[in-house]
């Protein structure tokens, strides 16, 4: 297809509530959104990276900086017919996987209108509703968490995840356990552990979590599966991995039982089809997780999860609990079973608000090809 031209924006979007993990606290969002003019048709992309380099080496300023001087270049000049051509197209950049899911995924958008279908049956989905959690953040204090589980499993949601680190784990983990004896319940450190911490970590085993998520380091798989061994509770990696080669090497050192997949941390939906693929022949569930995602980034999260393999309830839920005014329509909602309906229209399902997102833009660039002067 003919690239047209590149929009790059920088959006700033407040949160409803602040999010803290174990690296820090956030407030407001800086996301960067492409927008793909091809033939009429208009792809978009969400940049996950965060704000600062805390979660993974990328920000919203490097990937700004690697896309507006090495992907949308590229891309323009290549023209590509598929999503899936775009990781050989951009396979010189090294590392910045979130910059080059942010071009890909506006490409795999593209293609599903061009082809008149719904994004989660080009991506081969198999599901008309998919199971929704929440990632709750770590509180001031435990009895705000209790009333904020109590809001979300009212509201329907299947499975709850906390934030943890030292010294908001086990004490939290049995006040909770307490109180709801039979919760699906997970927990996720963000590299917050040491090795020394072992045997902390290990007495999580009392709580009948469905999982902890990347306890020990960022890049880590040999250390997991050290621990793995002498735990239970079976272990999911997130940060870890960046590909299927990464799922691999997880799955056969056994650092982990379940796979927590992100669409800009592997790249795009090839390499997040190629992740499920891994797994899911060797019979490690994933689901999708999340990053405090626009809209746009939340309905290409919601199609990655309609595959086969996404069985266990991914970090993706509903517009309301981010941002007041989502930049789609209509917003992303979970009904009271803590599910999501699978839109069934062309490409990503739901209409960009053009107007808010313009109000809420803080930066933009236009990326066209090189004019052919005869
Ligand atoms: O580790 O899953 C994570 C948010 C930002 C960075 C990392 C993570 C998260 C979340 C939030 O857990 C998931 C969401 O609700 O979008
Ligand atoms: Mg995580």
């Amino acid at each position: 297809m003919r690239i047209d031209a590149i929009i790059l924006r920088e959006l700033h979007m407040p949160l409803v509530r602040p999010f803290e993990t174990s690296f820090g606290v956030t407030r407001n969002r800086r996301i960067i959104l492409a927008e793909i003019h091809s033939e009429g048709l208009i792809g978009w992309g969400e940049c996950t990276a965060g704000e600062r380099p805390h979660f993974s080496a990328e920000s919203t300023d490097t990937a700004w900086q690697v896309l507006v001087n090495e992907l949308a270049p590229k891309l323009v000049a290549e023209s590509p017919e598929h999503g899936g051509d775009c990781p050989r197209l951009f396979y010189s950049v090294r590392g910045n996987p979130m910059a080059r899911a942010t071009l890909e995924n506006a490409i795999w958008d593209l293609e599903a209108q061009r082809e008149g279908i719904p994004l989660s049956i080009l991506l081969g989905g198999v599901r008309e509703t998919i199971p929704c959690g929440v990632s709750l953040g770590i509180q001031p204090s435990i009895p705000e968490l209790l009333s904020i589980i109590e809001r979300e499993l009212a509201a329907g949601y299947q499975r709850i995840k906390l934030k943890c680190k030292p010294g908001w784990d086990v004490e939290v983990f049995e006040r909770v356990r307490n109180r709801w004896p039979d919760i699906t319940l997970s927990c996720d450190a963000n590299s917050a552990y040491r090795l020394r911490d072992e045997d902390h970590i290990a007495s999580f085993d009392a709580f009948d979590l469905l999982m902890i998520e990347q306890p020990l380091w960022h890049d880590d798989f040999y250390f997991h599966s050290v621990l793995q061994k002498r735990m239970n509770t079976p272990i999911c990696l997130d940060e870890s991995i960046h590909n299927r080669r990464d799922a691999l090497a997880a799955i056969e050192m056994e650092s982990c039982r379940i796979i927590n997949i992100k669409l800009g941390r592997v790249g795009g939906f090839s390499e997040a089809i190629a992740v499920h693929n891994a797994a899911l022949e060797r019979g490690i569930p994933v689901w999708c997780g999340g990053m405090l995602e626009s809209g746009i980034g939340r309905s290409h999260n919601i199609a990655l999860s309609t595959l086969e393999g996404f069985t266990l309830p991914g970090d993706v839920s509903a517009s309301a609990r981010y941002f007041t005014d989502d930049i789609i329509e209509p917003k992303v909602i979970v009904s009271p079973r803590g599910e999501i309906a699978i839109p069934d229209s062309p490409g990503r399902g739901y209409e960009v608000r053009s107007d808010l997102i313009e109000k809420l833009t803080v930066r933009k660039e236009t990326i066209r090809a090189m004019a052919l002067v005869a």
